[in-house]
């Protein structure tokens, strides 16, 4: 198997009240699961099949239907499960201030982020995504796709990632996905965000 489910690193209860556990439980191991499994079927055989899924979406042929849904989807739950966790974390002085000097401050990024993933119509994810020295950008896309795609036009590295995909909350906050969205904040991981900033930028 060319590609492998990660396990999550906290236990899928770890996340209540804010995620909860039946919703953690679906997501990982029939959702991600899932995009794993038509992945592997979609490389298998091919050159595709050794390659880093980063260097594989960042020369994707935006036509191939299967490995864009599918690669998307993998990459972006392996980056979801690690930049949530259960324990409060500080994030580097870096990335606070990355966070300033592109935003203003915290409260005007949490607020451009929150709107970015409350308007994607339909299913995507809102990211946050590093240039290189260090300027950051908030985006979104519709589906599995994601800002290291060919054609995006929202570029960067993606640090932070938000599912809005009905799948993600639809049993704990049905129709509210601002609830939702806010519930996040409470389970970010900013030592391990702060740490592919460092990575990126
Ligand atoms: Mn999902």
């Amino acid at each position: 198997m060319a590609f492998e489910l990660p396990d999550l690193p906290y236990s899928y209860d770890a996340l209540e009240p804010h995620f909860d556990a039946r919703t953690m439980e679906i997501h990982h191991s029939k959702h991600h699961a899932g995009y794993t499994a038509k992945l592997n079927a979609a490389v298998s055989g091919s050159a595709l099949e050794n390659q880093d899924i980063e260097e594989l979406l960042s020369n994707l042929d935006m036509s191939n239907t299967a490995l864009r849904n599918n690669g998307g989807g993998y990459f972006n739950h392996n980056l979801f499960w690690e930049i949530l966790s259960p324990e409060a974390s500080e994030m580097s002085a870096e990335l606070s201030a990355a966070i300033n000097a592109s935003f203003g401050s915290f409260e005007e990024f949490k607020t451009a982020f929150s709107n970015a993933a409350a308007t994607r119509f339909g299913s995507g994810w809102a990211w946050l995504c590093v240039h290189e020295g260090g300027k950051l950008e908030i985006c979104s896309t519709a589906n599995q796709d994601n800002p290291l795609m060919p054609e995006i036009g929202c570029g960067g590295q993606p640090i932070l990632g938000l599912d809005v995909w009905e799948h993600a909350y639809y049993l704990n906050y049905q129709n509210r996905r601002p609830d939702y969205i806010a519930a996040f904040f409470n389970v970010v991981n900013w030592k391990k965000v702060s740490e592919y900033y460092a990575q990126g930028s």
